[in-house]
């Protein structure tokens, strides 16, 4: 008798560690996190059959046009994780400040960090989404949250995940027993688990930038992504380009056939476009936890000591190897 593929809940419980704040709360926060998905899951199989594209005329914090579908996945997130009652306060994308939900001592374990939907850019053309989370516990226990509770580096994250919305409605999560993916089957209502203990290839043969930057990134750059270009059939190159203007799209391509997404920094823009918080360090945590490798070209993403809620970073992620020769140019020490 064939048996269904684990639940997350069965999934958990199976894994016989306990999860960050208890295997009550994380199922609990991960069972809300999964409800998030469908809801959005939903709106989006029908977007343009019910009123939730094009903008709202509104500029968020980023200065970034908003979309009816941010706000709607930013409202979908605050609600859902407030009802969850495992969530003490809640950074996003969306919102300038930090929403405390409860007050100190309700037993709220978590500080979740999210960029409610990340690639905003896809959705009126019916492209791959996703969202982006963060979990952090208090650094002081049960007292009021702080900023220096919420402004953690990346190596103080206890879980992170994100949700894609592909061709079919994945959850990804790294909760320091490895990273593991479950597969929403729309019938059940339930997210099962199709990829256990995901591990990134050393080195891929895949790269994804915005090559439209081309000439605004730094020369080590242009010189590697010249390089990945190459006739050279010892490196396996040339890489194949790939890029579909959601992070999450791109970076789950790679951490599945490995290989290396890159938004540098800019002669204009140093600091790059992608946030340190809500996108590059769960991803940081995810691809490392699965073998990989992220960096800002010269610095660890993880070690990143933030000085900002929203502050930004350049981000090259991947295989080890990719990101080593990507951080070898920038650093004009070698060609790749
Ligand atoms: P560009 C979406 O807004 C996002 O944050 C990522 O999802 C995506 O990879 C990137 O920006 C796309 O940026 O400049 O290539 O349009």
């Amino acid at each position: 008798m064939t048996l269904h593929p684990q639940t997350v809940e069965q999934f958990l419980k199976s894994c016989g560690t306990v999860p960050p704040g208890g295997l009550g709360p994380f199922t609990s926060l991960l069972s809300h996190i999964g409800i998030i998905g469908k809801s959005l899951a939903r709106d989006l199989r029908v977007a343009g059959l019910i009123d939730v594209l094009g903008t709202t005329g509104q500029t968020n914090v980023q200065g970034e046009t908003v979309k009816k579908l941010d706000e709607i996945a930013n409202e979908i997130f605050v609600r859902v994780l407030r009802q969850s009652g495992v969530v003490r306060a809640l950074v996003s994308e969306e919102m300038e400040k930090p929403v405390v939900l409860s007050a100190a001592g309700e037993g709220s374990p978590y500080l979740v960090l999210f960029d409610p939907l990340d690639g905003s850019s896809n959705t009126d053309v019916n492209m791959p989404l996703g969202s982006i989370f963060s979990v952090v516990l208090p650094g002081n226990g049960e007292g009021r949250v702080a900023d220096a509770d919420l402004m953690r580096r990346g190596v103080d994250q206890v879980a992170a995940g994100y949700l894609l919305f592909g061709s079919s409605t994945m959850l990804v999560v790294a909760a320091g027993n490895g990273v593991h993916g479950f597969t929403l089957d729309p019938w059940l209502g339930e997210y099962l688990l199709t990829h256990q203990n995901i591990k990134i290839p050393s080195k891929g043969t895949v790269y994804g930038a915005n090559e439209g930057n081309y000439n605004k990134w730094p020369p080590g750059m242009r010189k590697y992504f010249d390089q990945l270009k190459l006739v050279d059939k010892a490196k396996r190159r040339p890489y194949s380009g790939r890029y579909s203007g959601c992070l999450v799209a791109d970076v789950h391509r790679i951490l599945l056939v490995g290989g290396i997404y890159l938004y540098p920094g800019e002669t204009e823009k140093p600091e790059g476009k992608l946030r340190l918080l809500y996108e590059a360090n769960p991803l940081a945590l995810i691809v490392e936890q699965a073998g990989g490798a992220a960096s800002t070209g010269t610095n660890r993403i993880l070690d990143i000591e933030p000085v900002a809620l929203h502050q930004r970073v350049p981000l090259i992620i991947g295989s080890r190897g990719d990101v080593q020769e990507a951080e070898q140019c920038l650093q004009g020490k070698s060609s790749a």
